[in-house]
C-alpha cells in the first residue's frame, strides 16, 4: 500500500472495507443533509439520567442522515471494526464490539514466550515475561478512546469504552532509570509491515513515541486485561500500552519493546499518517501546521434517539483529554441550547454518555446538534468555525444529525 494514499486506503478509511458510504454520490447527498441550516423551534430538558438501553415500549427513531448502505458488520479477522453508534446501549463496550483498527494485521503473540524489553538510554535495561508483569502491583482504570481517524462518515463508530487492568508505565520507567539525555520513549508492537520508503521496501514495526514527560504521566498503563478478561488477541494480546486521554493510535497493541532515545522518533504513524494539516495563525502569521495526532480534542456527538409514547430521548457521547466537563447542550432545529445530563458512571477518561429529554417533538424531520464545554470554558465549535483542515484526522466539530419523527 502506498502510505501517502491514506484517504483511499481501506485501513485509514474503514467505511470502504464494509462498502459503507462508499458511493461518492451518496456521500455528497449525506454531506448536504448534514450541512442543512437549522430552523427555529423549542424543547426543554429532563432532570436525571435515563439508562440508555431500550426500555419496554421504547423504540429507536430513525436517522435520515444515515444512508441505507451504512451497514456495520460484526468483527472479522484482520478487518477494521466500527460500532453502529445507533445501537450503543451500555456504558461499557463489549470486547467484541469495541472498535478495532490495526495497520499491519493482528499478530499472534504467545503468552509463554512473551518478553517486554526496556532498552536504550536507561541505567538498567529491563526484561519482563508476562508472569513478571502480572506480579507487579495491579491498577484498574475505566478508559475510553476513539481513533484519530474517527468521524462523521462512520457516524463516529471508531469508539469504545472499557475497564482495563495492568501495571504502571511510570513505575517501570523509573525502575529502569531514564538517563538525562533521554528525550523520547518509543513503543514498538510486534506487528511488522513492509513499507516502501524512498523506493526501498523495508520491514517496519508499528511504533509510536511519547516525550519522556508524557510517558511518565502516572495515568499511563501497560494493560493485560479488558473488561475482566485477558486482553483479547485483536486488542493487543497479551500486553498493550494505554495512554488515557489520547487518541487510539497512542495505545500500541502487541507491545514488545520500550526504547528510550535522545532524538525524535520518526516513522509512518508519527510523521506521515495520523498527521493533521491545518491552516492556523502562528505568532501573527498564517501558516499550514502539521501535527501528530495526540491528545483527544473536546468533542460530543449525538448517536441515538428513542421514543417512548410521545416522549423522546436524545443520547450522545463526549470525548476529551480528561479535562473536567462543565456542560453538554442540545439544540433542536436551531433553537436555544438546552442542558443535557451526563451519565454519572462517567469518569475522567471514559466516554461520557449524555441524554436529553426532548419534549413536544412534532412529527416531521428535525435537525439535532450537541456541543460540549469544558471547565476552562472551551466550547466545541461548529465544523465551519474550526481552522481549515486537510484530511479526516481529528474530526471534532459539532455534528448535526437529522431524524424523522413519525405522526
Ligand atoms: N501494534 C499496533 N498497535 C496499534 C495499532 C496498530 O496498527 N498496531 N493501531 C493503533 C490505532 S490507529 C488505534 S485507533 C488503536 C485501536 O485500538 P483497538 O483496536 O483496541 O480499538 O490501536 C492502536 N495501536
Ligand atoms: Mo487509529
Amino acid at each position: 500500500m502506498n502510505p501517502e494514499d491514506t484517504e483511499n486506503s481501506p485501513i485509514a478509511n474503514p467505511a470502504m472495507q464494509h462498502a459503507a458510504v462508499a458511493d461518492p454520490g451518496r456521500r455528497k447527498l449525506l454531506k448536504r443533509a448534514i450541512n442543512t441550516g437549522l430552523i427555529a423551534a423549542g424543547a426543554s430538558t429532563f432532570p436525571g439520567w435515563m439508562l440508555p438501553a431500550l426500555a419496554q415500549g421504547e423504540i429507536e427513531v430513525p436517522f435520515t442522515d444515515v444512508p441505507d448502505t451504512f451497514n456495520p458488520q460484526p468483527v472479522r479477522p484482520g478487518a477494521t471494526h466500527f460500532q453502529d453508534t445507533r445501537k450503543i446501549s451500555s456504558f461499557f463496550s463489549t470486547n467484541d464490539d469495541f472498535y478495532l483498527v490495526q495497520h499491519y494485521g493482528q499478530p499472534e503473540v504467545d503468552n509463554a514466550s512473551y518478553q517486554l524489553s526496556v532498552t536504550g538510554l536507561v541505567d538498567r535495561p529491563l526484561n519482563f515475561s508476562l508472569e513478571q508483569l502480572r506480579s507487579r502491583p495491579v491498577i484498574e482504570k475505566d478508559v475510553g478512546f476513539e481513533c484519530g481517524g474517527n468521524g462523521g462518515r462512520l457516524f463516529h463508530g471508531l469508539v469504545g469504552n472499557a475497564t482495563w487492568r495492568g501495571v504502571s508505565l511510570r513505575d517501570i520507567l523509573l525502575e529502569a532509570g531514564i538517563q538525562p539525555e533521554g528525550k523520547e520513549v518509543v513503543f514498538f508492537g510486534s506487528d511488522i509491515g513492509e513499507e516502501e520508503i524512498r523506493g526501498r521496501k523495508v520491514p517496519k514495526a508499528f511504533a509510536r513515541a511519547l516525550s519522556v514527560e508524557d510517558a511518565l504521566n502516572e495515568n499511563n498503563m501497560l494493560v493485560f486485561e479488558m473488561n475482566g478478561e485477558p486482553l483479547p488477541h485483536y486488542h493487543g494480546k497479551p500486553v498493550r500500552l494505554l495512554v488515557p486521554g489520547w487518541y487510539g493510535v497512542a495505545n500500541v497493541k502487541w507491545l514488545t519493546q520500550i526504547h528510550i532515545q535522545d532524538t525524535r522518533y520518526m516513522g509512518r504513524f508519527m510523521g506521515r499518517d495520523y498527521v493533521t494539516l491545518k491552516r492556523e495563525m502562528v505568532g501573527g502569521r498564517e501558516r499550514w501546521v502539521e501535527n501528530s495526532v495526540a491528545k483527544m480534542n473536546l468533542k460530543s456527538t449525538i448517536i441515538r434517539v428513542t421514543r417512548s409514547g410521545t416522549d423522546h430521548t436524545v443520547m450522545g457521547f463526549i470525548f476529551n483529554d480528561g479535562t473536567p466537563i462543565r456542560s453538554v447542550e442540545v439544540s433542536i432545529d436551531g433553537g436555544p441550547w438546552q442542558a443535557a445530563t451526563i451519565n454519572p458512571q462517567s469518569s475522567q477518561f471514559t466516554w461520557k454518555l449524555f441524554t436529553f429529554n426532548w419534549q413536544g417533538a412534532q412529527p416531521g424531520e428535525h435537525t439535532l446538534v450537541s456541543r460540549v464545554t469544558d471547565e476552562n470554558g472551551k466550547t466545541q465549535a461548529r465544523q465551519e468555525d474550526l481552522p481549515e483542515r486537510v484530511s479526516f484526522w481529528e474530526e471534532f466539530g459539532q455534528f448535526p444529525r437529522r431524524v424523522m419523527i413519525s405522526a
